[in-house]
């Protein structure tokens, strides 16, 4: 396989309710999709990928820009006529850029689609043999301005069937929330999710989370403090999770090893892609670590490729993996990404990706494009 020609392009979707974090509020999100024109032997392919990188530097350090000036001037440049023959090959011919996962994410993901294409199966039967035809969908929810607007949230969601509710939290905007949501519904699986908002010295207020029955509490502290988790789960019962903090495989034995966590959100952007979230996925299947999926309201190409990845048999709890009328009007694929009773179907309408660029959707909200050629 060569990739001979690359087409960047900005999309904008608009979210359908706007959705705030600890750090701010967004209310449409800039993606990049990745069109990747390839030779394979005697055929030609065009592969898909997605770079979900959120548009300012809060969640993580990358940016809609910084990943756009990091796949024209250097991913892309590096495999553009290169030959490869697993993603892995491929992945290597860019191993020399550093960090940047969200960029690298992007590409990466429009490999496998050409992979799977070239082998004509959908992506999901390149991922293993006990890959499960639907994935158990959970909701995310932002922070609301009061407790009956987050009510009102809850109650439309779980009335669509969705199997888990995450709260976002913030210091002051925790104990009420779970309280209220918990009143209303007793036995909803529940859980929540800090970015990272939280200090030790905070450390009381997330031990006060026990006796709600939450599911996980999932990165309370920054990204890079370990030891912060080990003692918060050293002290709660509430089960931590880490998501920001897991960027690599070596980083998550780290955690493992000084019992950060009990969970883990497996996130395909987080991580660089497919490849290395499999390997995260594996190592905790093997310490017996619970893993479910994580998303960054992605558009329908990287949404697929996270449906495949949450199929496999780790993802053992309910995914953000949310059917697209969740998050916007339309999506850019076809056919629809949709929940129902609560879980959401593995794409496997045609090979790779397993669901259909719409050329015109994406044309109607594409802000800038740039193709670069071999
Ligand atoms: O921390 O999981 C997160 C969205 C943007 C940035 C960070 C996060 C999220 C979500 C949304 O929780 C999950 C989804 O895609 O539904
Ligand atoms: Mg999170």
């Amino acid at each position: 396989m060569t990739i001979t020609e690359v087409t960047l392009a900005v999309v904008r979707l608009d979210l359908v309710h706007g959705f705030e974090t600890s750090s701010h509020r967004k209310n449409h999100l800039d993606h990049i999709l990745v069109r990747a024109t390839a030779t394979d032997g005697t055929r030609q392919l065009v592969g898909w990928g997605e770079c979900a990188s959120p548009s300012d530097p809060f969640y993580c350090g990358e940016t809609t820009e910084s990943c756009w000036q990091i796949l024209g001037e250097y991913l892309v440049p590096m495999l553009l006529g290169r030959p490869w023959g697993s993603v892995d090959e491929a992945s290597r011919l860019t191993a020399k850029v550093s960090g940047n996962h969200f960029a690298r994410a992007g590409l990466e993901m429009a490999c496998w689609d050409l992979l799977a294409q070239a082998r004509d199966v959908p992506l999901v039967d390149l991922l293993g043999l006990r890959t499960a035809d639907r994935v158990e969908a959970g909701v995310s929810l932002g922070i609301e301005p009061s407790i009956d607007a987050l009510m009102e949230q809850v109650a439309r969601h779980v009335g669509d069937g969705y199997r888990r509710v995450k709260l976002k939290i913030r210091p002051g905007w925790d104990l009420e929330p779970v309280r209220a949501v918990r009143a209303a519904f007793p036995a909803l699986a529940l859980q929540v999710d800090a970015n990272a908002a939280y200090t030790t010295a905070e450390i009381d207020r997330l031990v006060a989370l026990d006796g709600y029955g939450l599911l996980m509490v999932e990165q309370p502290f920054a990204a890079d403090d370990l030891l912060a988790h080990a003692a918060l789960a050293r002290r709660a019962e509430t089960p931590v999770c880490l998501d920001e903090a897991i960027t690599s495989v070596a980083v998550l034995r780290s955690a493992l090893a000084l019992r950060a966590c009990s969970i883990v959100n497996v996130k395909v952007s987080r991580l660089g892609g497919v490849g290395p979230a499999i390997a995260v996925h594996d190592v905790c299947r093997d310490a017996g670590v619970p893993v479910w999926c994580g998303g960054m309201h992605e558009f329908g190409v990287g949404r697929a490729v996270n449906l495949a990845v949450a199929s496999l048999p780790g993802f053992t709890l309910p995914s953000d993996v949310s059917g697209s009328d969740k998050y916007y009007r339309a999506d850019i694929v076809t056919p629809p990404i949709r929940a129902e009773h609560g879980t959401v179907a593995v794409p496997r309408s045609r090979p790779g990706i397993g669901v259909t660029v719409d050329e015109t959707m994406l044309k109607d909200h594409t802000l800038r494009t740039r193709t670069l050629q071999d």
